[in-house]
């Protein structure tokens, strides 16, 4: 008889040993193998990975306020925007104006605009520009959702989760936005009016808003075999 026989009383009960020896390191290893070989491949708390067909179901959700301002007078326009349970895509703004009284080269009056959004969920960056007021003069596109446009698209290899988290406005765009508007009359004095002999002195001055608003929908696209 061995030492290990002594030990253990017979051959047949260190080969039981042995076997449960190997069996008590090879299965928590394999376990371990296959747990974080399926993360990889899908499956687990992040969903399943696959391929899928994303549209965006889209509204619009408008409003535009027009003010008579004189020279040099500021008009403050608010925008009050809720889109409910939709997600805010982005934000345009435009400022629109005509010079009908007196335009021309020189005479042509203009606008300067400014924002103030500290009234909006997550404070986009503030927009100014001006522009002369024979139509559209000023606009702004604010984008709220990162690389929104609401282009449907097939995504491949991600779970829907991921798709979930990646068009999501975050809670932000909804509040109050405010434009202001300076008018700044052109004109070129008494007697060179070309229409008569009323100089202008002041201008109708629309802002427009469209807030593009969408929902997900997210649809398994059966692979070929
Ligand atoms: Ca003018």
């Amino acid at each position: 008889m061995s030492g290990l026989e002594k030990l253990f009383g017979s051959q047949r009960a260190i080969t039981i040993l042995v076997v449960s020896v190997v069996f008590a390191i090879v299965f928590p290893a394999y376990f371990s193998f296959m747990a974080a070989n399926s993360d990889a491949v899908g499956g687990g708390s992040s969903g399943a990975k696959g391929m899928w067909q994303v549209d965006f179901i889209q509204d619009n959700i408008t409003s535009d306020e027009t003010m008579n301002l004189g020279d040099e007078e500021q008009g403050d326009y608010f925008f009050e925007l809720d889109a409910g349970d939709m997600m805010i895509g982005l934000v345009e703004i435009t400022v629109s104006c005509n010079d009908n009284d007196e335009p021309g080269p020189g005479a042509t009056d203009s606008v300067d605009v400014a924002t103030d959004f500290s009234g909006v969920e997550g404070t986009p960056d503030d927009e100014s520009g001006s522009g002369s007021c024979n139509g559209d003069a000023v606009s702004f596109t604010i984008q709220i959702t990162p690389d929104w446009d609401g282009s449907s698209y097939i995504a491949d290899g991600v779970s829907k989760n991921d798709i979930e988290a990646k068009w999501n406005d975050g809670g932000n765009g909804s509040g109050e936005w405010l434009t202001s508007v300076t008018l700044n009359v052109q004109t070129l004095g008494p007697g060179t009016n070309p229409i008569g002999n009323t100089l202008d002195s002041d201008e109708d001055v629309t802002v427009s808003w469209r807030a593009a608003v969408y929902s997900l929908e997210i649809t398994a696209v059966a692979e070929e075999l």
